[in-house]
């Protein structure tokens, strides 16, 4: 039990699996990866998704946008999805196979109407926190270990923004799934291998 390493549980949550508003393909075969993984942490966060209704990630909220459209935002390029991650909605809730009771904090991001945040870390304007930072570096954690939805837009945003914080970073790419939407992907991965984020395996 490596006690100075955090699980990141990123956005598994109905919205992004099978059914879901955005779901994410074969999003639900993390579940059972994850439950298992979690064991070996004394320290697991859990992300939730959370945007109020008319967010302005929301295709929906733009007249004549579509979804997987992008728009320039004043805080830069902006996704354009469809409605999901509704706060309080069906479809935010935790995906209902997770067994994970020892998590420690479940935190919510994207709950600002005019600011995107992928990450568990920052808004998408790069300055905004969540807190997340602070919280664990008062838990006396160095190092965190990532898994969850989607790949290639949450984790590989907090993973970068872990190394921005100082933390060591490792994606458990078995514990993911990603969108991949437009060669977004590799473009992740290249970026979180250029931020010093590693890829592993296994635990
Ligand atoms: C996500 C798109 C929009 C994610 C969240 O969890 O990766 N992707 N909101
Ligand atoms: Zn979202």
């Amino acid at each position: 039990m490596n006690r100075t390493t955090c699980l990141l549980v990123i956005d598994v949550q109905r919205d992004f699996c099978a059914g879901g508003a955005l779901a994410v393909p074969d999003g639900d075969a993390v579940v059972p990866v994850i439950n298992a993984l979690a064991r070996h942490y004394s320290t697991v966060v859990l992300t939730q998704d959370w945007h109020p209704p008319h967010h302005i990630s929301f295709a929906s909220t733009h007249d004549g946008r579509a979804p997987f459209e992008t728009i320039a935002l004043d805080y830069g390029e902006q996704v354009l999805w469809p409605d999901h991650c509704v706060m309080g909605s069906a479809g935010a809730a935790l995906h209902p196979g997770l067994d994970i009771p020892h998590a420690n904090l479940i935190l919510r991001k994207g709950l600002n109407i005019g600011i995107d945040s992928y990450s568990a870390f920052l808004e998408a304007d790069r300055t905004t926190p969540t807190g997340l930072d602070g919280y664990l570096a008062a838990r006396g954690i160095t190092a965190v270990d990532l898994c969850g939805l989607a790949t290639d837009f949450c984790v590989a945003w907090s993973a970068q923004d872990a190394r921005r914080f100082g933390l060591a970073a490792r994606v458990i790419a078995p514990a993911c799934r990603a969108i991949d939407s437009g060669g977004s992907l590799a473009a992740a991965w290249q970026a979180m291998s250029a931020a010093g984020v590693a890829q592993i395996g296994a635990v």
